[in-house]
């Protein structure tokens, strides 16, 4: 069977990883997701992966969870769902996620998708929460992260109807940060992964915690962690070694310490 995660690199301080599953459409069936929590457990703990992409064909990013997978799964089947540690697993992760994203992000490869921290769109991507039409509803994140990226109302718009949105629609929602040509999606998400690359990894890091924590903190929290953070990154040598490039006018040699 051929393998349904293909894992490259790190070149550059970037892994890409692609779902490999043409003949479903990069449906995400509990081995894939499998593979793909144990591929991020490697990227985690290799101090030369920077950054993780995540992409899919030209044809589909992925057309949501495999429905001929669940349609097996009765509602014990669904509550002691091995696929859940797979994408808390995800959500874990620790290090930048980009997804590159072409053609369909549909259900679960929706909720892929928004798990990534910068998300890149060709112009041909359509992302959608069509469980609606299956008589179920988002299940990875779909009913709350999408309403905090693109508000309530559109969020509404897609989950109730399951119609859904364009790239274009999509960078206007918030949803994406750029578009580019379908042909260009994976190299521009690989540029920016390589730009994250070459900061200083503690900084990175804590940025990634800091700006998530947006989502799950008031502001008055928030702030606080974020004072936290920056004040623990004053411990860091990469650091000083930021300012003191910047006065000496070259580029800094980060070192992750
Ligand atoms: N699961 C399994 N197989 C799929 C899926 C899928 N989600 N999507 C497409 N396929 C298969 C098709 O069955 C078809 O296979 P075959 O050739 O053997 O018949 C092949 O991929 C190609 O698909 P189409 O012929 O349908 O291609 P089209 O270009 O005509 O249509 C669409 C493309 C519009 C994307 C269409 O395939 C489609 O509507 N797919 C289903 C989309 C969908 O409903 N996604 C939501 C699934 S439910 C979900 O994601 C819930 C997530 C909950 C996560 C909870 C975790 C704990």
């Amino acid at each position: 069977m051929p393998n349904n995660l293909l894992v490259d690199g790190p070149a550059d301080g970037v892994r890409v990883f692609t779902l490999n599953r043409p003949d479903a459409l990069n449906a995400l069936n509990t081995e894939l997701l499998g593979n793909l929590s144990r591929a991020l457990d490697d990227a985690e703990a290799d101090p030369d992966t920077r950054a993780v992409v995540i992409t899919g064909s030209q044809k589909a990013f992925a057309a949501g969870a495999d429905i001929n997978e669940m349609a097996a799964r009765d509602l014990v089947g669904i509550l002691e769902d091995p696929r859940v540690a797979h994408w808390q697993r995800i959500d874990r992760f620790s290090k930048p996620i980009i997804a590159a994203v072409n053609g369909f992000a549909l259900g679960g490869g929706c909720e892929l998708a928004m798990h990534a921290d910068i998300l890149i769109a060709g112009e041909n991507a359509r992302f959608g929460q069509p469980e609606i039409n299956l008589g179920i509803m988002p299940g990875a994140g779909g009913t709350q992260r999408l309403v905090r990226k693109v508000g309530e109302s559109l969020a509404m718009h897609m989950a109730l109807t399951g119609e859904p949105i364009s790239a274009t629609r999509a960078l206007q929602a918030g949803l994406v940060s750029e578009i580019c040509q379908p042909e260009l999606t994976l190299e521009r998400a690989v540029q920016i992964g390589q730009s994250i690359a070459r900061k200083a990894p503690i900084a990175v890091r804590l940025t990634k915690e800091s700006v998530r924590k947006a989502n799950d903190m008031n502001l008055a929290e928030g702030l606080r962690f974020e004072r936290h953070a920056f004040t623990v990154l004053a411990g860091t040598e990469d650091r000083q070694e930021g300012l003191d490039a910047f006065r000496e006018k070259r580029k800094p040699r980060f070192t992750g310490r």
